[in-house]
């Protein structure tokens, strides 16, 4: 028999359902077979190695101008590299409106901005800051029959957030075109008092920031994004969920038959609140909205993967420099926690952290693992027939894991060029020894093999089925922009 391009051989491989040791065959880029005794004309010895899909970073912040002006550190060539270093193979950043400006526009300089530079594929999401008449009735539907079709609306931040009627707006044109929204719930107004009395008492330095942004105020926006959604009987996906209270929210929908989803990312899973209290300006490293939380909440949100109420594991990456003009000090090495950029880096070591962290330590099943990282993102946001499994017929995006390897995360092993991880000192059990996109080798025992970058903008399917019934609170036919019956 013709042997096939590449085979894996002999590793146990996170094959969906079940964990089994086994060969995979490669073909044109695609899983071709998966079993015993298979050749091809590379073969990769993985005995005593773990095979899983390549990591799918659902939400990460790249060559992104933020609402205060600061631009995230990386480009799509050096954020990709780091990304396929620690086994992400498609990420998934966000084109972003400013108020003001065309949302098509903003997907036109974003994919001008991607080019050709993209080490691994890429899917982009939609931010919408602006639903204008011309967003919801042209763009969005327009965008989203190009393969854009998820969209990020925002219920905090001066610049980026929807009222209720605006939010309402863009989860009804959601409903309409079949596309998955996603919402940052903290609520502004609670977070936006508190502040402005903080900062009057002196409370500004970062070691405050998390008490800004109180887990009372996720778990109102929270609670809220969920009723918009029933009102509007859309699902929706409430991101980057970082506390224990947050969480109870979204079991209670998912408990009534309530199409809530969630996000939760390794830094609420492995940092706390108390690393923002570090010296020399140090917990500037740490400020990312939502903050930090406990070790309570840690482990709850573990056990909210582990059960399946938190269906994603993304990054959250946000790149910014510790020093210099640009990045965390760009207004001053001593700055109030108001005029600090938010975000942490993390696109790297998303998927190590949650190997070590989640499967090593016995938190999370290999499954469970390859589900949140991998599996659910590509089904939740309309990639799910060519990503995010190891069968036949899907992309070969594969990670070989060595699960004896033992190290100390630290920014020297890292490839983003950033001057500092927030992971220092954590203890790594397992690493990817080798990051596959669509067949062909990244990066090999932490040396990158690929030549030019051939990382592809994917269109993703609508991701809401065609056969809802009409919805259940408005009634209201957004795209006719008229009720379905009378009063
Ligand atoms: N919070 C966000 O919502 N986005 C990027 C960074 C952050 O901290
Ligand atoms: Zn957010
Ligand atoms: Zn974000």
């Amino acid at each position: 028999m013709k042997p096939y391009d590449t085979v894996i051989k002999g590793g146990l491989v996170a094959a969906p359902g079940r964990d089994l040791i086994c060969d995979v065959a490669i073909q044109e880029g695609r899983i071709a077979a998966l079993g015993q005794d298979l050749h091809g004309d590379v073969e990769i010895d993985a005995d005593g190695q773990i095979v899983t899909p390549g990591g799918i970073d659902a939400h990460c912040h790249i060559d992104q101008l933020t609402s205060t002006g600061a631009r995230t550190a990386d480009t799509f060539a050096s954020a990709s590299l780091a990304a396929a270093h620690g086994g992400t193979t498609t990420m998934m950043p966000f084109a972003v409106q400013h108020r003001g400006t065309s949302l098509a526009r903003a997907v036109t300089d974003y994919r001008e901005r991607m080019g050709d530079t993209s080490h691994i594929d890429c899917a982009f999401h939609l931010i919408v800051t602006d639903p204008t008449d011309e967003t919801l009735r042209e763009d969005i539907p327009a965008l989203a029959a190009e393969g854009f079709t998820s969209v990020k609306i925002y219920l905090s931040y001066d610049a980026l957030r929807l009222d209720d009627r605006a939010a309402l707006d863009v989860l009804a044109v959601c409903r309409a075109e079949r596309l998955m929204p996603m919402v940052h719930a903290e609520s502004h107004d609670m977070i936006a008092w508190l502040t402005e009395r903080m900062v009057q008492h002196g409370y500004d330095d970062v070691r405050y920031f998390p008490r800004s942004r109180p887990i009372v105020a996720e778990r109102d926006a929270t609670h809220h994004a969920i009723s918009m959604s029933d009102l509007i009987d859309t699902p929706l996906l409430i991101v980057h969920v970082s506390s224990i209270d947050a969480l109870a929210e979204i079991r209670r929908a998912q408990a009534a038959g309530r199409p809530i989803l969630a996000e939760t990312c390794p830094q609420y899973l492995l940092l706390a609140d108390t690393d923002l209290d570090r010296p020399d300006f140090g917990g500037a490293k740490y400020c990312c909205s939502p903050p930090l939380r406990d070790a309570a909440h840690q482990q709850a949100l573990w056990q909210g993967l582990a059960d399946g109420s938190i269906a994603v594991c993304s990054s959250d990456h946000s790149a910014f420099f510790f020093d210099g003009p640009s990045g965390k000090k760009r207004n001053g090495d001593n700055a109030p926690f108001t005029r600090i950029p938010y975000g942490l880096p993390g696109l790297e070591p998303r998927m190590p952290l949650m190997f070590s962290a989640g499967v090593m330590a016995g938190r999370l099943s290999l499954q469970t693992f390859t589900e949140v990282t991998a599996t659910r993102p590509a089904e939740i946001y309309g990639l799910g027939a060519s990503k995010g499994r190891i069968a036949p017929g899907y992309d070969a995006d594969l990670v070989i894991w060595d699960p004896q390897s033992r190290a100390r995360m630290s920014v020297d092993l890292l490839h983003d060029g950033i001057d500092y991880t927030p992971y220092e000192g954590i203890e790594l059990v397992g690493r990817p020894t080798q990051t596959l996109l669509r067949g062909q080798s990244l990066c090999r025992d932490g040396e990158w093999q690929a030549v030019e970058p051939t990382g592809r903008l994917l269109a993703c399917e609508r991701p809401v089925p065609a056969d809802r019934p009409a919805p259940a609170g408005a009634h209201y036919d957004v795209t006719e922009n008229r009720f379905l019956d009378d009063f």
